[in-house]
């Protein structure tokens, strides 16, 4: 039997599900495996609580009792959806019907991808996922803040034989086996590719003949690159001319791939990085090419005609005010802890008079709900998986049955029925109506939005539109005094230096699944101790940590991962100036020995 797995990450794997001690296997097969399959899978984390009864008011009783208890609670005035991710199935929003049907609000933005999602739309229109099949063929490889060993494990094989350059400010394990690592200051990639784009220009290195046909406003492009001043701003990148250079030895006259991730977006000026690294991409004629191209989270149900797109109107996923609305149904997420500025998302939540929390595990969110449904997890339910890593799109199976817990698709039957709806089809029609919409190659379904070399004719909607080069930035924070404190000299140490705060994943975790983490990691020069507790501070909040030292990163950043607990105390409640985006790393810290 056959599966494929849950969690939301690029690989997005197939599994076989065998008899016996270790039942789950990958699938050698799978374009997008390698027959191997991560340790979470693997190891079924232990340490995350299943849920396995439903409670009222901390009281455990029966399915149906509880059920009673979230209809009634959905009969208040104002109602909210807050979905996370835990599950990236299609199935999960089946219960957006139900919402549409009480005049239920759902959320709008993301903690996740959107605010590069964004850029990417301002440059190409549309954010179409590059095959697997052309990173394959390339033969530069610039991974450029995404930390591809922990979070995309099967993107692996992938890159072998390549040129690989990592641009990240830590000294990740792809950087350490890289042929180049670009160890940048944070919260600097923007200026890193619109350098890169000035230089390539300088020596005379674009794309004429792509550029006059699919982005001809290039010139301009070129113009508004030399309003930035070169000096003060490698410096302020933390890099040189020389290291420039090599970077650029790596992508002259070759078939590039830049393989982008969450980490350099997690600012309120996302949007404009991956404008700006598509910019770049442009000016060296990277798309619509064998071999080439940027790869980022790409949107993937693009194509589809989704079958539950509802009207409901919408509240900021990233800023949400829980108190004001009578009942929260928080489906497959964390908020309490995976939002930024958990001293203001906890406040907001203890107001909230039905908290109803359904999800698999026990955590920060779970302690605070009234009511508390488990939901059957991946291998208990049929779904179907979409990608934003890749094209390929597999069917889900129930492979293992259990007795705990309700899927999503029968928790809105029961709403339906309480409520007396009409309207709900049976849930293989909605599984159907997805697959329906699916190509197929060589055995494998793909996304009806899947174009082997993409942007090959242009952009757009239609695909006939020229590319769009960045032409403007407003920066808001470098020149307030929120980040004048950066110092990149190794003197003058003090307990009250402000390090940047970097929260990228973990490998034993998936966001708040499974494994949680105390520390922050430092660098040995800073003067900390390993081991010792410190309480680390920002303006919106304090937590205590344990310091693990770490040399890989740099002397003014902190790595404290997004499965630690408390790290989002730290964190801003803003969000980013396109794409309604969460923007974690916006923030310094000082940390304070205890
Ligand atoms: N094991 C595991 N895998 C996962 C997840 C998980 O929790 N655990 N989560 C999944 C999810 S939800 C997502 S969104 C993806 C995200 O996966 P990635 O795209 O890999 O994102 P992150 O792990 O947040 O950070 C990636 C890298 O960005 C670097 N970075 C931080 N700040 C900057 C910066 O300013 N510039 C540059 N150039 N680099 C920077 C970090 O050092 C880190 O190496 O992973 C998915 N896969
Ligand atoms: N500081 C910091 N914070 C971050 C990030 C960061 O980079 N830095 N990254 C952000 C990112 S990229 C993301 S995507 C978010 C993720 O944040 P959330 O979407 O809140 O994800 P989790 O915290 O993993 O919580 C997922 C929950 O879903 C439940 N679940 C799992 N499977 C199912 C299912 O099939 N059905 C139901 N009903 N429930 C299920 C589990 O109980 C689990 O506890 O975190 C964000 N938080
Ligand atoms: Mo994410």
């Amino acid at each position: 039997m056959n599966t494929a797995c849950g969690l939301d990450c690029y690989d997005a794997c197939k599994i076989i599900v065998e008899e016996g001690e270790n039942k789950l296997k990958g699938d050698s097969e799978h374009p997008a495996g390698n027959g191997a399959l991560c340790a979470l899978l693997n190891k079924q984390m232990p340490e995350s609580e299943r849920i396995e009864k439903p409670r009222v008011d901390g009281v455990e009783v029966s399915m149906d009792e509880a059920m009673s208890a979230v209809a009634e609670a959905f009969k208040e005035k104002t109602s909210l959806l807050w979905r996370g991710s835990g599950n990236f199935a299609v199935m999960q929003e089946v219960t957006n019907l139900f919402m549409e049907k009480i005049d239920g609000k759902l959320t709008h933005g993301s903690l996740c991808d959107a605010a590069g999602d964004a850029g990417i739309a301002m440059g190409r229109g549309l954010n179409r996922s590059l095959p697997l099949e052309q990173i394959k063929e390339a033969e530069t490889v610039v991974i450029w803040g995404r930390n591809v060993t922990v979070t995309n494990a099967h993107m692996m094989p992938f890159l072998e034989g390549k040129n690989i350059v990592v641009i990240d400010p830590v000294k990740t394990a792809i950087a350490k086996k890289a042929d180049y690592h670009l160890q940048i200051q944070p919260r600097t990639d923007y200026y890193i590719a619109i350098m890169l784009s000035r230089f390539v220009f300088m020596e005379d290195g674009q794309n004429d003949e792509w550029l006059e046909a699919f982005a001809p406003e290039h010139e301009d492009y070129y113009d508004f690159t030399r309003e930035h001043r070169i000096k003060p701003i490698l410096e302020y990148c933390g890099t040189d001319l020389g290291q420039m250079g090599h970077v650029l030895n790596y992508m002259r006259d070759k078939k590039v791939v830049f393989l982008v991730g969450a980490g350099v977006q997690k600012y309120s000026t996302g949007h404009a990085t991956l404008h700006a690294i598509d910019s770049l991409a442009a000016t060296l004629g990277l798309f619509g090419k064998e071999g080439c191209g940027v790869h980022y989270l790409s949107s993937s149900k693009l194509g589809f005609e989704d079958p539950f797109e509802v009207k409901c109107k919408t509240v900021s996923k990233v800023t949400t005010n829980f108190s004001e609305f009578d009942t929260v149904l928080v489906q497959g997420g964390n908020p309490a802890a995976s939002m930024p500025d958990s001293n203001r998302v906890n406040r907001e939540l203890d107001e909230v008079e039905n908290l109803i929390y359904f999800g698999l595990y026990e955590n920060e969110t779970s302690k605070k709900a009234k009511i508390i449904i488990p939901a059957k997890n991946f291998f208990e339910k049929e779904d179907l998986r979409l990608s934003y890593g890749h094209q390929y799109i597999e069917k889900m199976h129930k492979v293992f049955d259990s007795d705990i817990g309700i899927s999503e698709y029968d928790f809105t039957q029961k709403l339906f029925e309480h409520f007396g709806f009409e309207g709900l089809e049976a849930e293989q029609n909605y599984i159907d109506k997805w697959l329906s919409q699916c190509s197929q190659k060589e055995g494998q379904y793909c996304s009806p939005a899947h174009e082997s070399i993409p942007y090959e004719e242009g952009f757009g909607e239609e695909g006939d539109d020229e590319f769009e080069f960045i032409e403007d930035y407003d920066d808001d924070f470098i020149n307030t005094k929120r980040f004048t404190k950066v110092r990149t000299s190794k003197k003058n140490k003090t307990e009250d230096e402000r390090f940047w705060l970097l929260s990228p994943k973990s490998a034993k975790s998936l966001n708040t699944q499974f494994f949680r983490d105390n520390r922050v990691q430092m660098h040995s020069d800073t003067g900390f101790e390993e081991g010792k507790m410190v309480r680390v501070s920002s303006e919106h909040g304090e937590y205590e940590f344990v310091v693990h030292l770490n040399d890989d990163l740099r002397h003014n950043c902190v790595v404290i991962t997004n499965n630690t607990l408390g790290v989002n105390y730290l964190t801003p409640s803003i969000v980013s100036e396109e794409g309604d985006n969460a923007c974690y790393q916006e923030v310094k810290v000082t940390v304070h020995r205890i």
